[in-house]
């Protein structure tokens, strides 16, 4: 008899950033494999689909109260887990990002009969190991939430070294990588540099990220100074975030005609298919879905070698790396790339190769239906 479809809870941050966007697209794959899902969040995840059939939506409603300086979110996101896990009779409960989303878990669990206990996952997706994981005011809080959850993943090898690194426990650990799909309705790549305002010999940079500290907006404002003293291009950043605390800096050092910034785009295709080159310049990445975007697209990126990168490209086959700050070894490779079409081609070809083998759907999906058919048998 064929196993029955599983009734999966999702918990993630619904805003641009990289956990909410996999665990939105980790929904959509599950429950296209006939998997019934139900998002929790305090708004609808960023890219989650709407109207999808076997998909849905619980939203968490946060009242403030004069008593409380700060509004809190774990209580109600708790009670809202345990609600949704006993209505739906959940089979599992994968939250995405431990902070708070692992500790509401473990709580709502405290509130169930063992009986209707889903089993709990947590993934690890960066920033809850390399910020908040080193944060005293957090760190006890999540080592005790993933020592009571019943697996845990991290999205590299480099994130599970660190998460070994900061927190005991003995719950087991797989590193399942991230994973992309793209959506298939793109606009012609032509309609798009005509759109941007692209001259035929002019290059498409393009960074994708939520802008936040840890992107380095300032270093990769700095290497593209560099390049644009031999190079023509123009910088398209697709932000999760304000672009406006980066405007004096572009401007200072001659880039603002240079840079377009479209802001929260959901047709990211649109964009990746266009583009010539990727450009990333985070001081810490766990994976870097970004980078992954691009190589579906058969895009190459210049990066920093940092956290998690080298695991997704190597370096002078997929893309070019190089030391972290480095902004002129940076300027330089992005200057190669562009001047060097052919090289540029084939790398981007290895790469979108590359992100089918190792980090398409059908490739990781089936690894996380493996681990809840593990942990439910
Ligand atoms: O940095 C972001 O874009 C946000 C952050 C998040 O958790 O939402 O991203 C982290 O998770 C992504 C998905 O697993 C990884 O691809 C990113 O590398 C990771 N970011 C950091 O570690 C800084």
């Amino acid at each position: 008899m064929p196993d029955r479809p599983l009734r999966l809870g999702i918990v993630c941050h619904p805003s641009v950033g990289g956990s909410g966007i996999l665990a939105s697209e980790l929904g959509e794959e599950l429950a296209a494999r006939g998997h019934e899902i139900h998002f929790v969040s305090h708004s609808p995840p960023f890219r989650m689909p709407v109207d999808a059939p076997r998909i849905r939506f619980h939203p968490v409603e946060v009242n403030s109260y004069d008593l409380f300086k700060y509004p809190d979110y774990t209580l109600p996101l708790s009670v809202k887990l345990a609600e949704v896990s006993q209505a739906h009779a959940l089979d599992v409960l994968h939250v995405h990002y431990a902070v708070p989303h692992a500790t509401a878990a473990m709580l709502a669990m405290t509130m169930l009969p063992k009986e209707k206990r889903p089993k709990v996952i947590v993934t690890m997706h960066g920033t809850d190991v390399t910020l908040l994981g080193c944060d005293a005011g957090y760190a006890p809080a999540i080592q005790h939430a993933l020592e009571h959850a019943d697996a845990v993943t991290t999205v590299s090898h480099f994130l599970e070294r660190a998460m070994l690194e900061r927190f005991q426990f003995s719950t087991p650990v797989e590193v399942i990588p991230n994973f992309f799909t793209p959506r298939p309705d793109a606009r012609p790549r032509a309609v798009v540099r005509a759109e941007l305002g692209l001259a035929d010999d002019e290059a498409m940079l393009l960074h994708l990220s939520n802008l936040r500290p840890v992107k380095r907006i300032d270093l990769l404002l700095e290497a593209l100074a560099l390049l644009a003293r031999t190079e023509r291009f123009k910088l398209v950043v697709l932000a999760g975030g304000d672009f406006a605390p980066h405007a004096a800096q572009a401007r200072a050092l001659g880039l603002a005609d240079r840079i377009i910034v479209r802001e929260r785009v959901t047709a990211i295709e649109d964009y990746l298919q266009a583009a010539d080159v990727g450009v990333f310049t985070s001081q810490m990445e766990s994976f870097c879905l970004s980078i992954l975007e691009a190589m579906t697209f058969s895009c190459p990126s210049a990066a920093f070698a940092v956290g998690g990168i080298p695991e997704v490209i190597e370096s002078g086959v997929h893309g070019e790396l190089v030391p972290f700050g480095d902004t002129a070894a940076l300027a330089a490779a992005l200057a190669g790339l562009l001047r060097e079409p052919a090289r540029r081609r084939a790398m981007g070809a290895a790469a979108c190769e590359r992100a089918h083998a190792h980090f398409s759907a059908d490739i990781i999906v089936p690894r996380y239906e493996a681990l809840y058919r593990r942990l439910t048998a």
